[in-house]
This record gives C-alpha cells, sequence and structure tokens, in this order.
C-alpha cells in the first residue's frame, strides 16, 4: 500500500478546497471570502490552531495579512498562506516533541 499515504493528503486538500468553496459561497464573490465567511470559517474549522478567533481586531489583522491585493476578500491562494503557516508551525511543533 505505497500509495496510501498519498490518498490521505490528497484527500486532505480536497477537503480543505472543498470547506474553502462551501464558506465562501455564503454571500457575496461564490469563489473568495469576505471577512465574514472568514471569522466563520475560522472559528468553525481551525478554533485550536488560530488563536484570537474571538477578537475581531486580531481576526481582521489575520485577513489583512493575507489579503495581499487588499481587496478585502481572500481568494484560495490568498487563504491557502494561513494552512501553509498552521502547518509548518504544526510541523516544527510535532517533530520537535518527537525528537525528545
Ligand atoms: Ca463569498
Ligand atoms: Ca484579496
Amino acid at each position: 500500500m505505497l500509495s496510501a499515504t498519498g490518498v490521505i493528503m490528497e484527500a486532505a486538500i480536497c477537503t480543505l478546497v472543498s470547506q474553502f468553496k462551501i464558506f465562501a459561497g455564503k454571500d457575496g464573490s461564490s469563489s473568495t471570502l469576505s471577512k465574514e465567511e472568514f471569522h466563520h470559517l475560522v472559528t468553525s474549522q481551525l478554533p485550536n490552531l488560530v488563536k484570537d478567533t474571538g477578537d475581531p481586531r486580531a481576526m481582521e489583522e489575520l485577513m489583512g495579512s493575507l489579503d495581499k491585493n487588499n481587496d478585502g476578500e481572500l481568494t484560495f491562494a490568498e487563504f491557502w498562506q494561513l494552512i501553509g503557516n498552521l502547518a509548518s508551525k504544526q510541523g516544527e511543533k510535532v517533530l520537535r516533541e518527537k525528537k525528545k
């Protein structure tokens, strides 16, 4: 079963894309996240990895740091930076723990 790991990762990527689509489709453009959609996604899907989800200012700063073209909406590519940041933080944590 050499391909098993690959399939799980592919499934994880598909899940991320389909979740993004569900949240992005709630209002306005169905391919981008508005501030409200982003907040809703983070609080319901990433409550443990993202800090300060209850702080509107922290949420606004986080979204601003991802919104590279400053149009107030996050494309999947912009949103993906957050996943990349969270994944690398999580990776550092897990790999450090294993070394002990
Ligand atoms: Ca939208
Ligand atoms: Ca944008």
